[in-house]
């Protein structure tokens, strides 16, 4: 019987592959104020400027430098190799995770490639730009289309099936996230309360939350994560 492991990776698997974390020096938040593009209430009082942001960042991951690095495949050889069930849990919008062949995988802040019509809920396939002109193909209302992200005062996507999943895991990893944004914040003080399962962080450096966690393994995720991996796969964790 091997025990199911639930892992939640945040921006900082994605930085070696070009993107930028938020909080890190130099990051997105430093750059553009959270509550101009990423809430509702900034939506409504300047949809161009959040669209815009959105297309930036959606156009980004057509670079050709931006693609999964060793961290990522090394998760996707997880899902493929380990005997029990892998969910993979991103706070990520990108699609990296997916390009290096992770498929048990929920977005739970939604997904940078998609749009969804606030007329009718359709979630789309959404590659491109997005503006205010564009209508919903399922609709046919103009203006009513958001990027399928999860912005502050909204609630994360799938948590049925994560808290579902946290509940059965015998190993929780946490990798490369502040653990500043709840609910993916509060992931490892629900366990810890659980009891039932290990719980380890690889980050860059310690997180805010570092001292709940049993473990902690600090360097590039790229580096970390596949060693770690390796120890899973090799019946030593
Ligand atoms: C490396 C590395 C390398 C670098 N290798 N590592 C007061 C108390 C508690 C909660 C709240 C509160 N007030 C408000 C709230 C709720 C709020 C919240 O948490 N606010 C906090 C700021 C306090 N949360 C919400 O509103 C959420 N919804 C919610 O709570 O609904 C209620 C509810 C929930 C559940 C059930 C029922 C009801 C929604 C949160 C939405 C977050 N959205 C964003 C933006 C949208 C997507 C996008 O544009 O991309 O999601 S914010 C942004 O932060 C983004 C990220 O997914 C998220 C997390 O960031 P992440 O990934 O951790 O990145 P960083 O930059 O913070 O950290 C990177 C890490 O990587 C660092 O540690 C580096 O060291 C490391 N690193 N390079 C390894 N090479």
């Amino acid at each position: 019987m091997h025990d199911p492991i639930v892992i939640l990776t945040g921006a900082g698997i994605s930085k070696e592959s070009g993107l930028d974390t938020f909080r890190c020096e130099g990051g997105i938040w430093s750059k553009v104020r959270l509550e101009d593009v990423a809430t509702p209430e900034g939506f409504l009082r300047d949809p161009d400027l959040v669209h815009d942001f959105y297309n930036a960042r959606r156009e980004s991951l057509r670079d050709p430098a931006v693609r999964p690095n060793a961290a990522h495949e090394a998760l996707a050889r997880l899902e493929r190799d380990y005997p029990g069930e892998v969910l993979l849990v991103t706070q990520n919008i990108d699609d990296l995770h997916e390009r290096a062949g992770s498929r048990n995988l929920i977005h739970m802040h939604g997904e940078l490639t998609k749009a969804r019509c606030d007329a009718c809920g359709s979630v789309l396939h959404w590659p491109g730009p997005l503006g205010q002109g564009d209508s919903c193909p399922n609709c046919a209302v103009t203006g009513r289309l958001r990027p399928h992200v999860v912005w502050f005062g909204e609630i994360p996507l799938d948590m049925e099936r994560i808290y579902d999943a946290l509940d059965n895991c015998g190993l929780f990893l946490s990798i490369g996230t502040s653990g500043a944004v709840y609910p993916a914040a509060g992931f490892v003080q629900h366990l810890r309360m659980a009891g039932q399962a290990r719980t380890v962080e690889l980050n860059l450096d310690p997180s805010e939350g570092a001292s709940l966690f049993h473990d902690g393994i600090y360097g590039p995720a790229s580096q970390v994560v596949p060693q770690f991996v390796e120890t899973i796969l090799a019946g030593k964790v």
